[in-house]
């Protein structure tokens, strides 16, 4: 039986959240979480860049009741590698209600991405981010496209806002809709009118196959815990202008949080600050994720 012992300075979830005041709609969907093992059922990936604590799928069903969501949308996490068993076994046990996002390899077989279809899995995630894996070459990430598409999946890229110059044409070729992770992480001391920004939101203007989730202000933030005032003007234009494309989502249990570790309550509490209306809420919790991710 495998042990790990999690990073030194790794900060564990929340242990009690706050109960949130703002009160989700009927159907809400959180749809950005990971499962953490438990890393002696499912064991963390020998090329992880980093060990997390244990996060299992019970500890993500209490917190979604206790949060007033329904389901939830599990992203398969780095330290998992491309084994996605920790991530299947959840949406086995969910009951229909959590969907998810794997990584895959060049060699998954098409039996292996029927069975992953059947447990729920409707996407594959492109990781971008330098400190959390390794470069895995274009050809590669076209080649596992070219295999998701005739399944009906999506891409989710994960990436931070300085690269999006150098991979937007890579971006723009995958063939399938693609959710961007936080917005493409934007450097929020920089204008919301700036180039920096400007050019992810063209992403989304010009091609409409592009989504964004508008999530994790407790790591985008430069203004501290609870408040995170400077990401609003950044994700009410998301919101506001691409409606029918955005998705929200907790992140719990946080991977890599260093400065603080967030109030999940809290974090729900600031969805009515960057979806202003009703409309737009239930567009961001229930109607985009359940056309995305329960369509079948
Ligand atoms: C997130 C963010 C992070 C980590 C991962 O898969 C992962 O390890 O996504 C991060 O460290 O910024 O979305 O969970």
């Amino acid at each position: 039986m495998a042990t790990f012992q999690m990073d030194p300075d790794w900060l564990e979830f929340h242990p009690a959240p706050s109960k949130p005041v703002y009160t989700p709609p009927p159907g809400a969907v959180d749809a950005h979480c990971h499962v953490f093992g438990p890393g002696d059922v499912f064991p963390y990936a020998p090329e992880r860049k980093y060990t997390p604590c244990d996060a299992p799928k019970e500890k993500l069903w209490q917190l979604r009741d206790y949060l007033g969501f329904e389901r939830n949308v599990i992203v398969q996490a780095t330290c998992h590698g491309s084994d996605n068993r920790a991530l299947v076994d959840a949406l086995r046990d969910s009951k229909g209600r959590a969907r998810g996002v794997a990584t895959v390899r060049q060699d998954v077989t098409d039996a292996e991405l029927r069975d992953l279809d059947a447990a729920g899995v409707r996407g594959v995630r492109f990781n971008f981010v330098k400190r959390l894996v390794d470069t895995t070459p274009r050809e590669t990430l076209l080649a596992i496209a070219e295999r998701i598409k005739p399944l009906g999946w999506h891409i989710v890229i994960y990436f931070e806002a300085q690269e999006l110059p150098e991979l937007y044409d890579f971006f723009t070729s995958l063939p399938t809709v693609v959710v961007v992770d936080h917005m493409g992480r934007p450097d929020v001391t920089k204008p919301v009118d700036g180039p920096e920004f400007e050019l992810f939101l063209k992403l989304l203007r010009e091609h409409r196959n592009f989504w964004s989730k508008v999530s994790c202000p407790e790591r985008l933030s430069k203004t501290g815990p609870d408040a995170y005032e400077d990401v609003i003007p950044f994700a009410r234009r998301v919101v506001e202008s691409f409606p029918d494309r955005v998705l929200w989502g907790t992140d719990w249990p946080h991977p890599n949080m260093k400065s603080h570790m967030p109030d999940d309550g809290k974090l729900v509490d600031f969805i009515p600050r960057i979806a202003r209306t009703a409309e737009l809420q239930r567009k961001l919790l229930v109607d985009n994720p359940i056309a995305l991710y329960w369509s079948r």
